[in-house]
């Protein structure tokens, strides 16, 4: 039988033999990993933990919020704040950032995180994920401030995500590649199942939201309808579609075999913004799936170059196979 290897001790090669994290990252990796697991059992319950179903709330951006968008919130923050690694955190269903109580130790990184991904597939049963992106606090000065968060996304030392679906696959990257580990339920724990993911740089696969077809820019139009023309059209082959509506689903499915996601700006949106969120969607799959041989723009620039502005600020997204991307990009940059 192959050796099985497990996270902690992937994560303690990347420290020990490779230098590639410091001590405190390696810990702030296991206590997310750990938290991921127990907010897999509370999407496992369903409606037996009376889980599913809208809350009473809103977040930031004015969207309900689910039961499970607080839970895994919750479950990510009190498992995070007490260890040591972390100065603050941010997360897509708080306004504001959540500093480290000063009853404990105040560490070197920030943890941004969209607790739950694909909200609107929590109820019926369809995978769902969550995605996170690590930072270090920049300057040695005590305290922190929302401007400490507002890094490039080249700046992430870690990021990852973890999809609930029918097996629950964490997914990391920490600048050295990416590597998979799915979840052993008889053990509780985490082990590799792949490791140096490579995206391939052509797909016939695309992966956006149709039903937006009448809002779209030109460019993104021009890509979509060139696919669709199949065999006969310009690109000469047949295009498969495929839209979970998960970033989380989608996006694991393009490291999995391929493919282009796209979630572009629209007409709706008077901001040149699209939907997704930099911070906590947009900078961490873009890392991941460049360290898998990808590439991520926002159609006209590198989604890991954009300087941030805002904590919740949205970004249109075009990520996956690197021909596909760089094909979507350039159709931006000859429209402009
Ligand atoms: P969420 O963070 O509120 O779940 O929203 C993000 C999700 C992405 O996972 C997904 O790609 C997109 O929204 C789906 O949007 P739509 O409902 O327009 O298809
Ligand atoms: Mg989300």
């Amino acid at each position: 039988m192959s050796r099985r290897i497990s996270l902690t001790q992937y994560l303690v090669e990347q420290q020990r033999d490779h230098g590639r994290i410091s001590p405190q990252l390696r810990l702030l990796l296991e206590v997310v990993a750990r938290a991921c697991k127990s907010i897999a059992i509370s999407v496992n319950k369903g409606a037996l933990g009376g889980v599913l179903g809208t809350a009473e709330t809103e977040n930031v951006q004015g969207e309900v919020q689910k039961k499970l968008d607080i839970i895994a919130n919750e479950v990510l923050i009190e498992a995070n704040e007490w260890g040591g690694a972390l100065a603050a955190m941010a997360s897509e269903e708080m306004d504001a950032i959540h500093v480290v109580p000063n009853r404990y130790p105040q560490g070197e990184y920030l943890l941004l995180f969209d607790p739950l991904d694909g909200s609107s597939n929590i109820d019926v049963n369809v995978s769902i994920g969550t995605i996170f992106s690590v930072l270090k606090k920049p300057g040695e000065q005590a305290g922190v401030s929302t401007e400490d968060f507002l890094q490039a996304g080249r700046e992430q030392v870690a990021a990852g995500y973890c999809v609930y679906g029918p097996q629950t696959t964490l997914v990391i990257t920490v600048g050295a590649g990416v590597a998979m580990f799915t979840l052993d339920r008889e053990q509780g724990s985490w082990v590799l199942t792949e490791d140096q993911v490579r995206i391939p740089e052509d797909t016939k696969e695309f992966s956006i939201n149709m039903s937006n077809v009448r809002h779209w820019d030109a460019p993104v139009k021009r890509y979509i309808d060139e696919c669709l023309a199949g065999k006969e059209g310009p690109r000469g082959k047949d295009f498969n579609m495929r839209w979970i509506a998960s970033m989380v689903a989608d996006v694991h499915r393009i490291l999995s075999r391929g493919g282009i996601f796209m979630y572009p700006w629209d007409k709706r949106e008077p901001h040149k913004a699209g939907k997704l969120r930099l911070m906590y969607e947009a900078n961490p799959m873009g890392f991941i799936v460049e360290q898998a041989g990808g590439a991520a723009t926002n159609g006209r620039q590198r989604i890991l170059d954009i300087a941030p502005e805002q904590l919740h600020q949205r970004v249109a997204v075009v990520l996956g196979s690197k021909n596909e991307v760089e094909r979507v990009t350039a159709y931006h940059l000859d429209a402009a």
